[in-house]
């Protein structure tokens, strides 16, 4: 539904959104000068322009780090996410991920759209990448390997249990809590939060993802993509597939409240992380993201429009 749709049928909306619109203006201007800034900054937006915001009103010290950790983050989900990679060309790529944003000439063309032009153009990520500062660059290597061992493991790895399922978000979004709360201390702005609520921060967010694009990833072509786990659908379903079914909407209704319930766990360490921090700019880059989850699984919960489309927040409520 186009901006102008939403903003008549929702009046309330507008102030919001000129604000959202006046900052993205501002922010598209002071696009740093260097080559490898400008790329960075400029590819930020263009993968994901309300974050990108949220990226840009951190502290000079931490806003560099987050900017290359985050790009190098998008890098490597690129690279698991492209199906048209065969399997032994793809592990060998992710495990070795951690080596290549030191090496300024690496570059491995896969992917689509922006996502493209990252991988195209990822010596300039690997040139600001050694620019930042050792402790920096220590931290974002850990996880960058942590991860890409993760992605590794589940590349021909169904999600069966609950256990699993924890485990696959861990590599895919705990790790990005447990490596920004060591960019956050690095930068001697934070005290170092526990790795079991910052693992939480991102179990929050993903499984808030996973269960919102239930559709989308359930139709992807030519392969769907299924991270609901087994051992919580297979109590509604035969298939995971069989939720989408109109016939089934009473069933599959009752196993995304499972879902949803399973995601709220992770609540009150999310609350007890951003109770935590000291820094206003930092507390603000941390609750935007889940303040937007929570605001989606309450879209999400107990509706059936999940099976019929992607449920998504308005942006001027965003
Ligand atoms: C993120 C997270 C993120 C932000 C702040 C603190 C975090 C603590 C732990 C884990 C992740 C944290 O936020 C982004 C938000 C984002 O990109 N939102 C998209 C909308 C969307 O639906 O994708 C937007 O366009 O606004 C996030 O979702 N992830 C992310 C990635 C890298 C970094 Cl450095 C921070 C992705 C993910 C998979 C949830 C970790």
């Amino acid at each position: 539904m186009g901006i102008a749709k939403e903003v008549v049928q929702h009046p309330e909306d507008l102030i919001p959104l000129a604000k959202l619109v006046v900052a993205s203006k501002k922010i598209k201007m002071q696009l740093p000068a260097e080559p490898h800034w400008g790329f960075a900054y400029s590819m930020l937006q263009n993968v994901s322009r309300s974050f990108a915001l949220v990226i840009q009103q951190l502290g000079p010290e931490l806003r560099n780090a987050v900017c290359v950790f985050y790009l190098v983050l998008r890098a490597l989900d690129t690279v698991e996410d492209d199906t048209s990679i065969p399997v032994d060309i793809k592990v060998p790529i992710l495990l070795g991920f951690h080596e290549h944003i030191y090496d300024r000439d690496w570059h491995f063309s896969c992917g689509t759209n922006a996502y493209k032009v990252l991988m195209d153009k990822f010596h300039f990520v690997a040139v600001a990448f050694l620019e930042l500062s050792k402790s920096h660059q220590e931290a974002i290597e850990d996880i960058t390997m942590r991860m890409g061992a993760g992605m590794a493991k589940f590349i021909c790895k169904e999600v069966e249990t609950v256990a699993e399922y924890n485990e696959y978000c861990h590599y895919v979004a705990g790790l990005v809590g447990l490596g920004l709360s060591k960019l956050f201390h690095a930068s001697r702005l934070e005290r170092l939060a526990p790795d079991s609520l910052s693992n939480s921060m991102g179990l929050f967010l993903q499984k808030t993802n996973i269960i919102r694009d239930y559709l989308e990833d359930i139709n992807e072509i030519p392969k769907s993509r299924m991270f609901w786990p087994r051992h919580i659908w297979s109590k509604y379903a035969n298939k995971l597939e069989d939720l989408k079914h109109e016939e089934n909407s009473l069933k599959a209704v009752q196993c995304l409240n499972d879902m949803v319930t399973d995601a709220l766990a992770h609540v009150q360490d999310c609350l007890e992380y951003l109770s935590d921090l000291k820094d206003p700019a930092i507390f603000r880059f941390c609750a935007i993201p889940q303040i937007m989850a929570i605001g989606t699984l309450a879209l999400c919960y107990n509706n059936a429009e999940v099976f019929r489309g992607v449920v998504k927040m308005r942006r001027g409520k965003k």
